[in-house]
């Protein structure tokens, strides 16, 4: 073969990405060094994480630019730019932090005004070259953050608009361009105040944003966020907001909102070029945030917004405070944009019940803009529903569910920090009306489901008798790292007894907190003559078997309404693909309906369909068990009768060895 020919290499980054970074907006930090949310390692640790995955060879590399007063001033006020401008200056040394200080959610240093500048300056830059054609699409990683930034106002960790200014700069200065519709998607968790109003009156611009807003209490914390906000004048319908009603929202209420609401908009308004505020603030692990994208979620919606504006789309980083979760998001993101590949945007988790209200109201209040709205969607669809959301309290970050040790450290740490210097009060609100809700809410529920047994399956080191116990009564085995907390029924399983099913059993993680270094145990649920995994089958309530997920899946949860409940037993029972996941972080969300014995429903629980995936694409590593708890597992096989000592340390030795 012909060196140079690589048709290969070629048609995986045929995509001209224009990618932007520059230290130098490293400079705006907390004047002594206090630790913040909003700090110069968030840029860094995305380009490092680009760096690591060979992103930057792929892509166009452009330079940061400082913006010129006169297109920020076509959003921001003269004062507001002098202010911006001089707050770093000598002669501001001392005035800096009262200044700060009187601004809402606002920190300035010496090196504030030359990162403000070429924050929005890079905004300007990444999207003129997409709307030239020079790059097809770009992706500035910048900070300060911007949306929060108004006309004469800075605010939530924002100085300059930068969105703003850059799309300003299009429509008013760069005419020749033939840029004259612009979308601007706030995928951001916190509504984009400042955006909404600067073209608030303005049908070129049509602003739309996704944020928690918990009707007013979530920050901004103002009505500006709701759905009734739709712009006025000749801009009226070219602002949408879609405002959740609690957190915890993920891949499939975005997506819910995506098809629902902002694709058919899209479509209809047909936009010359695309801006993204990606804020990644909503993605899992977000301290300030609480929802749960996945950096998987993010490519499925960046992909989905591709196949407009003829794929002219630029991100602009807004906030985002988990560096881990900031960093995989946007690699995700980035590598939607070079590669030409499809991808799948289905997640087998539904929205909650609160999603589809909210899409339902948005959809009545702009039909009238936009006729693809108007039809009211199916019953079918809208049935398909979570349970409703519960507050997670911060303690229980030491869950089994985390993957990441360090990012772990990383979050725990913020999360103290906020909690000295960001909206204690916010989160006290929360945590008192969940509690609330949940201590008159749950006898109901654990009464109704304290009636329905189940056969709960396990093929792991539940199926030791003992070790399965401890789920039930509470304590600790030999070999558990610490003790469980039981669940509220603490009856025994009233009926033992054991299967073999075709289904494969393999180990995968590194690490859990339950059992330290080593895989654990996983079922892939495909059934396959030649597999056979032994299962011992516990008769518990489907109360318990709620007890068991939280306790597998994130400890510390709060649960005021049930993970499973009986619509969801009734789901996996009548309807593929038999499964489901709950709303809870860990590896073992997934529940799955294998049949039934004496008429009475089999559940396990294992990881996602996609994890899955992962594991068989090398993605996620197989591994073998950690001991300790590989021995459970011999026990279980051994005092339950089903195999030797030594048969059973084959049987475990065959399944960590054999590939998928
Ligand atoms: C850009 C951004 C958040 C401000 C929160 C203030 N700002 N409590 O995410
Ligand atoms: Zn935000």
């Amino acid at each position: 073969m012909e060196v140079g020919d690589g048709v290969d290499s070629e048609s995986k980054s045929q995509r001209r990405v224009g990618l932007l970074y520059d230290e130098r907006m490293c400079k705006h930090s907390t004047p002594d060094g206090e630790p913040h949310p909003e700090n110069p390692d968030r840029i860094k640790v995305i380009w490092n994480k680009l760096q690591a995955a060979s992103i930057p060879q792929r892509c166009v590399l452009l330079d940061a630019k400082e913006a010129e007063d006169k297109h920020i001033l076509a959003v921001h006020s003269q004062n507001h730019v002098n202010l911006i401008k001089n707050i770093s200056s000598k002669q501001f040394d001392s005035r800096r932090n009262r200044i700060a200080s009187k601004l809402n959610s606002i920190y300035l240093n010496e090196g504030s005004s030359e990162a403000a500048y070429l924050a929005a300056g890079s905004a300007i830059e990444v999207t003129e070259r997409v709307a030239k054609g020079e790059v097809d699409s770009a992706v500035a990683i910048i900070r300060p953050p911007g949306h929060h930034a108004e006309e004469d106002e800075a605010m939530g960790f924002c100085l300059f608009n930068n969105v703003a200014i850059a799309a300003s700069y299009l429509l008013n200065e760069k005419p020749e361009l033939l840029i004259k519709k612009i979308l601007i998607v706030d995928w951001d968790v916190h509504h984009g105040n400042a955006t909404q109003k600067m073209f608030w009156k303005d049908p070129r611009v049509l602003f739309f944003s996704v944020h928690r807003h918990e009707f007013g209490t979530f920050y901004p914390a103002t009505d500006d966020g709701f759905y009734t906000m739709i712009g006025e004048g000749p801009g009226s319908g070219y602002n949408i907001n879609v405002p959740w009603e609690n957190s915890q929202c993920g891949d499939a209420d975005y997506f819910a909102v995506w098809e629902h609401i902002l694709l058919p908009v899209t479509k209809e308004f047909n936009p010359d070029l695309i801006i993204v505020s990606a804020g990644f603030d909503a993605a899992i692990g977000d301290p300030l945030g609480g929802c749960r994208i996945t950096p998987h979620g993010y490519s499925v919606m960046l992909k989905k917004l591709m196949n407009f504006a003829d794929g002219k789309i630029v991100l602009a980083l807004e906030g985002g405070y988990n560096f881990e979760s900031i960093a995989k998001s946007m690699l995700a993101c980035v590598e939607v944009l070079l590669e030409d590949k499809p991808i799948l945007g289905s997640s087998v988790a539904y929205p909650f019940e609160s999603t589809w209200r909210v899409i339902q109201a948005v959809r009545k209040k702009l039909s009238a803009y936009w006729p693809s709205l108007a039809d009211e969607l199916p019953e079918e669809l809208t049935n398909r529903k979570a349970p409703p959301a519960v507050y997670v309290p911060n303690s229980s970050s030491d869950s089994e569910a985390e993957e990441d040790d360090e990012s772990q450290k990383v979050s725990e740490h913020l999360e103290e920090v906020l909690q000295d210097i960001i909206e204690p009060l916010s989160k006290l609100k929360v945590a008192e009306s969940n509690q609330d809700h949940a201590a008159c809410n749950s006898n109901t529920w654990r009464s109704e489901l304290s009636k329905v047994d189940i056969w709960y399956a396990a093929f792991g080191s539940n199926l030791w008798l003992k070790r399965l116990l401890c789920y039930i009564e509470g304590g600790q085995v030999d070999g558990l790292q610490k003790p469980c907390v039981g669940s509220v029924d603490k009856t025994s399983p009233k009926e033992i007894m054991w299967k073999t099913f075709p289904y494969r059993l393999f180990f995968g993680r590194e690490f859990s907190l339950s059992w330290g270094p080593g895989g654990v145990a996983f079922l892939d649920p495909e059934s396959n003559s030649q597999d056979k995994t032994y299962i011992c089958l516990y008769r518990i309530t489907l109360e318990q078997f709620n007890d068991l997920l939280v306790q597998e899946n994130h400890e510390g949860y709060v649960m005021s309404s049930p993970l499973f409940d009986l619509t969801a037993l009734n789901s996996v029972t009548v309807e593929e693909p038999h499964s489901l996941q709950v709303r809870l972080e860990g590896w073992y969300r997934n529940v799955v309906y294998l049949g039934k014995e004496h008429d009475i429903p089999i559940l396990t629980m294992t990881c996602t369909p996609s994890e899955i995936e992962g594991f068989k694409s090398g993605e996620h590593a197989l591994c073998a068990p950690a001991i300790n708890y590989a021995n459970m597992i011999v026990r279980g096989l051994v005092e339950g009768k089903q195999l030797s000592q030594e048969e059973a340390m084959a049987y475990i030795q065959e399944a960590s060895t054999k590939g998928l």
